[in-house]
Formats: C-alpha cells, sequence, structure tokens
C-alpha cells in the first residue's frame, strides 16, 4: 500500500467494524487506522503499521475515539403535514383508535394535511426531523411515501424525498426513497380498496419507475389495510416496473404477510410483532431482513412482541429502525429505537448496532457498500466519545457522536 492508494487516514482510533470477518465483538480491531481514497475506504489498517507511520498525506488523529459506522434508518415516513398530538391526548385518556378515526384523525387525518401542503412546504417540515437523525449519526435512511394516496400527492412526497438526498450542504445523507401508497384506502375509495389497488398498480407503479422516484414499494397487509391478495397484485406491478418491495407486515394480526414479501424477493418484512413460525422460515429461507420498530410498539402499548428468539435460531438478519411517523412512532432518534430493541424486544446492544448499520444496509440493498467498514465500502463513518460501543445505546439525552464522515469528506453536521 503506497500513499497513492489513499489521500487521508484517520488514524489512532478503535474500529467497531461490524465486519462479520472479524471475530471480535462488533468487529472491533483496537488501534487502528482508516485509509480513505476519495468516497471510500480504501484499508483498515494497525496503526503501527509502516503504511500508516510513512504515510505523508493528510492524517486526522482520532484521539482514540471509537468509530462505527454511519447509522442506517431503514424505515421512516419523514415527509407529512399536520400534526397529530391531539390523537394521542385523546387516546391517553381512553378514546379508542376507531373512534379517533371516526372523528377524523387517524392516519387519514395526516393524508389531509399533507393532500393541503405544499412540495416546499413539505420539505420544510421535513428537514428537522432527517437533522435531528443526521445528528445523531445517520448517513443513509428510507423515506416512505402513503400520507399522498392520489398520484399526484404521493409523487409530490416522494419528489420531497428527493430533494432530501444530499443536496442540502446541512444534510450529508443517502436516501432511500419508498412509494408506499398502499399505506391505506383514501376517502374517495372507501368501500372500494380494489379499485384503489388498480390505480397503485396501473398509474401509480408505473408513474413512479418513470421518474426514478423509488427504489422500492412497500404495502401495508392488515386486516384495517390491504389484504394478501391485493399486496400480492401490487408486488406483481412492481417488480414488473424492476422495483423491490417490501412490506409492512403482522404489526397488529398475522395474515401471512412475511411468507409474501419473502417468496417476492423482498428486501424487508417490517413490524413482525405476530410473526409464526413459517413466516420465520420463509423469510430465513429468502434471505428476507426482519426490521424491528420498537417505537411503534411502545407508543400503542402493544403487548405481543416479535419473535426474536426464533428469528436468531433460524439466522434471519435484524435491522432496527425508527418508524419515525406522526401516528405511532414520533421519535426522530435512531438511538432511541435501538435502546427500545434492547429494553422491549431483548436484543443486545450489539445486536441493536448492528441492526442500525450492517444488517439495515442489507435491508436497503447497499451490503455491497455499506453497513461495515472493511475495504471497499463507502467511507461513512462516527467518531463517538465513548469507552464502549454500548453506551452509543444505552445513554440518551445526551449525544456522544463526535465527528461525522459522510462518503469521505469531514461533514460535521
Ligand atoms: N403502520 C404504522 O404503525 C404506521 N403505518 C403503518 O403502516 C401508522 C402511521 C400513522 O398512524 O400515521
Ligand atoms: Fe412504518
Amino acid at each position: 500500500m503506497t500513499r497513492a492508494d489513499f489521500d487521508h487516514l484517520w488514524t489512532n482510533a478503535r474500529v467497531a467494524t461490524f465486519d462479520p470477518r472479524v471475530s471480535a465483538p462488533c468487529g472491533l480491531l483496537e488501534a487502528h487506522a482508516i485509509a480513505v481514497r476519495g468516497e471510500n475506504i480504501a484499508a483498515v489498517l494497525p496503526t503501527d503499521s509502516p503504511e500508516v507511520r510513512t504515510f505523508g498525506g493528510p492524517v486526522t488523529d482520532c484521539g482514540g475515539m471509537l468509530v462505527t459506522p454511519g447509522l442506517i434508518d431503514c424505515h421512516t415516513h419523514l415527509v407529512w403535514g399536520g400534526s397529530r398530538a391531539a390523537d394521542w391526548e385523546a387516546r391517553l385518556a381512553g378514546v379508542p383508535y376507531t373512534e379517533i378515526a371516526r372523528r377524523g384523525g387517524g392516519i387519514l387525518s395526516t393524508v389531509r394535511a399533507t393532500r393541503a401542503t405544499s412540495e416546499d412546504d413539505l420539505l420544510k417540515a421535513a428537514v428537522p426531523r432527517l437533522r435531528a437523525l443526521v445528528a445523531e449519526g445517520v448517513t443513509c435512511v428510507e423515506i416512505k411515501s402513503g400520507y399522498g394516496l392520489t398520484l399526484e400527492d404521493e409523487l409530490k412526497v416522494l419528489r420531497v424525498a428527493r430533494r432530501l438526498n444530499h443536496s442540502d450542504p446541512f444534510l450529508h445523507v443517502e436516501v432511500s426513497p419508498t412509494l408506499l401508497a398502499a399505506h391505506a384506502v383514501p376517502p374517495e375509495f372507501a368501500g372500494r380498496a380494489d379499485d384503489y389497488v388498480s390505480l397503485i398498480c396501473d398509474e401509480m407503479i408505473p408513474a413512479t419507475a418513470r421518474g426514478l422516484l423509488a427504489e422500492a414499494v412497500d404495502v401495508f397487509c392488515e386486516q384495517i389495510a390491504f389484504t394478501p391478495e391485493q399486496c400480492e397484485r401490487i408486488f406483481t406491478a412492481a417488480r414488473k416496473h424492476h422495483l423491490v418491495v417490501k412490506g409492512h407486515v403482522e404489526q397488529l394480526s398475522n395474515s401471512g404477510g412475511a411468507a409474501l414479501v419473502a417468496r417476492c424477493g423482498g428486501w424487508s418484512a417490517d413490524h413482525l410483532e405476530h410473526l409464526d413460525s413459517a413466516g420465520v422460515e420463509a423469510m430465513a429461507k429468502a434471505g428476507t431482513v426482519a426490521v424491528l420498530l420498537p417505537g411503534a410498539f411502545y407508543f400503542l402499548r402493544e403487548k405481543q412482541k416479535p419473535p426474536v428468539d426464533a428469528l436468531r435460531a433460524a439466522g434471519v438478519p435484524v435491522a432496527v429502525a425508527s418508524d419515525l411517523n406522526p401516528g405511532t412512532s414520533p421519535f426522530a432518534s435512531l438511538r432511541l429505537a435501538m435502546n427500545m430493541a434492547c429494553v422491549l424486544y431483548g436484543l443486545t446492544p450489539e445486536e441493536a448496532l448492528a441492526g442500525a448499520t450492517r444488517e439495515a444496509a442489507k435491508a436497503l440493498g447497499r451490503a455491497d457498500r455499506l453497513g461495515t467498514l472493511a475495504p471497499g465500502k463507502r467511507a461513512d463513518f462516527l467518531l463517538w466519545d465513548v469507552s464502549h460501543p454500548a453506551e452509543i445505546v444505552c445513554q440518551l439525552g445526551i449525544n456522544p457522536l463526535a465527528r461525522r464522515v459522510f462518503r469521505g469528506n469531514k461533514a460535521d453536521d
């Protein structure tokens, strides 16, 4: 390795690589340096290696800090209009969700507000949410539509997601946009869900694909939303247009949605509180990532937990995400989601951190370039002022992120 092989060295670091080839917990390499060339990692080398000692170019001393891959939030709905705080107040006072929906609250109230908000104003509202995620170390984020539910309004939300894709100098973050038109049946299609599914398949998916506005198509497969048959129609249309699929499945009941996602080669099956053993088996066989969203479980005071032991035993990759949305997980913190995954679901802190890095990269089809610190991977990494990796997950209300590097640049957001 010569000088020409890299152009910046980040030395004197404790590198939590999350590379499965490194057998230490978190793939930790003590006293190492990260050699960056352009936007990528050229090498991870011991600090006392000749290549590091003789390097004549720019060096940053990490002062013995812990370095991890950039965090990846692989499930958010962070573009919305309006507020659901009054809904929450009513729910706390004992008003059932169905009654709140009857009064015009719930998800359709966010749909009304999002439709009434301009693209620019939606962007303005989304920036502080994304900024909060970024401030805690997120370097890649998935953003779903799903509060527009007309062709025009879904595309409007996806355009906002595209504008958030590292275009603003203060938001160095990669966005993976997802079409979630099958989030709810819009009021104008009440009682005609199949007709709305036809609109999704015949107009929304083709327009999204034509405009390169999303990478994936998501569905809410649930008794209160769309049936597995309707979801399968949507997945078939998505795949015809070369879009990947994923699903909100088995959140409130089991309807076999996870097995459907697995059968369709989906990137991830998300929520999974009511996942059964057939679903676990189907996901294991297909390599579908399980995305756990403990924020919604907590906020809705759910009781049924996802089958974490069975997922582990079957070798299903497990990711953790914020599910940031106004109704069921209004938390712009992936560190909080990791903390909840440990306290509420029994993940180890190492599993939670892997779930927000390496496994989340798999959930977004980016395992070849993101999620671990190894040669050839993107130079997205974080310097943490902590003595132990678990501290990143344990302490909230204080942000131990000291420095953030996005694509090799020292982007101190
Ligand atoms: N499951 C959820 O928990 C959210 N969406 C979904 O499919 C709910 C979003 C909302 O209530 O606004
Ligand atoms: Fe969600």
